[in-house]
Order: structure tokens, then sequence, then C-alpha cells
């Protein structure tokens, strides 16, 4: 699988999903669990597990919750495919945080924005586990307070600065990852899966107030010196169409 993508999701989609039939005790099932996501979402509770695995409760806001694992990688095969990735989540959540072996409850939840690969876990009481018993697990990536959608200067403001940084982008004066064009992944205000002149326009046309930028549309994930289409999910709820449909 390629880590260097990844796909827009949200907990309802992730949470309509049928789990399969029969969990593997070995290997992926196909697509799911080979497919890495990027969710928008809050995290509400943490805890350190007894296999040593970070233990994160997110939840959307609209009433969805769903598990996160950050795994230990002390615990993970250095031949792992997720080996690198593992070691920077974890690194990351220890930067901002220290879980124990008791639940913690930020109040406020944290806004992330968290990357993992899908897993159906057995159900067997897990607090906060979605219906379908799906997780991200492992993490690979998670940014604490995210910038907002459009903020691609990174100075926590959405204005004319970031729509002509998103122009120049368009005609190659800048690179996605590099300063100031530091966070991508807010680009992609339209939510096409491309950064483009298009989204340009609808910074600027929010500055301008003749525009609104609604959050979750920026949850599609630009790699760093890439942009590409990574998928859609756009016919389960429209957080990350365009057209404002409810389809
Ligand atoms: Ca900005
Ligand atoms: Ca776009």
């Amino acid at each position: 699988m390629d880590l260097t993508r990844s796909t827009a999701a949200t907990i309802s989609y992730l949470a309509s999903l049928p789990a399969p039939a029969s969990l593997p005790a070995n290997g992926r099932v196909q697509p799911t669990e080979t497919t890495q996501f990027l969710l928008d979402v809050l995290l509400t509770a943490y805890k350190r597990e007894d296999d040593c695995d970070y233990h994160l409760i997110i939840d959307d806001t609209a009433g969805n919750m769903m598990i996160v694992e950050v795994p230990d990688p002390a615990c993970v095969d250095s031949t792992s495919l997720f080996a690198t990735e593992i070691a920077h989540a974890r690194a990351q959540f220890d930067a901002r945080l220290v879980a124990t072996t008791s639940w913690k409850m930020p109040s406020p939840p944290i806004p992330i924005l968290v990357q993992g690969v899908g897993f159906f876990d057995f159900l067997h009481g897990q607090t906060g586990a979605a219906p379908n018993g799906i997780e991200l697990h492992p993490v690979t990536d998670i940014t604490f307070d995210p910038p907002p959608c459009g903020d691609v200067s990174g100075d926590r403001l959405v204005n004319i600065g970031d729509a002509l940084l998103v122009a120049q982008f368009d005609v190659g004066l800048r690179q996605c990852g590099l300063t100031p064009f530091s966070h991508p992944v807010v680009g992609d205000v339209n939510g096409d899966g491309a950064c483009n002149i298009g989204d340009a326009l609808r910074i600027a046309q929010c500055d301008v107030g003749a525009g609104q930028l609604r959050i979750h549309l920026c949850a599609v994930y630009l790699s760093i010196h890439d942009v590409h289409h990574v998928g859609n999910n756009h016919n389960h709820d429209d957080l990350n169409d365009d057209d404002g449909s409810a389809e």
C-alpha cells in the first residue's frame, strides 16, 4: 500500500462500512484495511493500554466516535511496513500529551488531523468503539490544533495572503510543504483533491465576505511534494464535496 497518500474521510463514513464477515488473524482486508485515511476530528479521551498502545477516542461532534491506536514503536517489528510512521506518530503524540494507564479527557477536546490505516477490530466492549469496530490502526500522523481551513501560510488567519500563495503554487512558484506554503493540507478548500486557482478564488471570496469556508472541506491530504487526487467518499455525505448538496 502507498503510505504517501491518504483518503479524506469522516467517522460517519468509516462507521458505515460493513465489517468483514470474518476477520483474519493475520493480514489486512482490502480495501479498507489497506487504505490510509485522514480525519479532521476532536480528541476526547486517551490512555495507554497494557500492551503500551495509546488508545485514543475521537469524536466528530455529530454523535459519532471511534478508536484510533498509536502503537508503541518498541513493540513494532523494524521490518514493519509502518515502522517509520508509527515512530513518527508516537513522537508527535508524546510531544504534546502524556498518556498513562488512566483515561484522560482533555477539556475542551483537542482538534486534531489524524491519519492512519483502516482496521476492523473484534468488538469486545472497547470504550469508544465504532459500531462496526472500525479503527485507524496504526496512526501514521497526528497534527494537534491544525491550522484553519484555507490557512496555508500557517498564521491562523484566512485572507488574501493565503489566496495568493495558492495561486503562486498553481503556477509553479511555490511548493507544498515549503515555507510559507507550510500547510498544504488546508489549501484544498473546495475538497476536489487538488490545490489550484479554484481554491485561491474561494479563499479570496471568503476574505471579502462573498463566501464561506467549511472547516471539514479541508480534510484532503496533499503529500509534501505532490498533489494528487486521493479518492472520494462523496456519496456518503457532503463534507468533502463542494456543491453543498446533501447527497
Ligand atoms: Ca494565513
Ligand atoms: Ca481544490
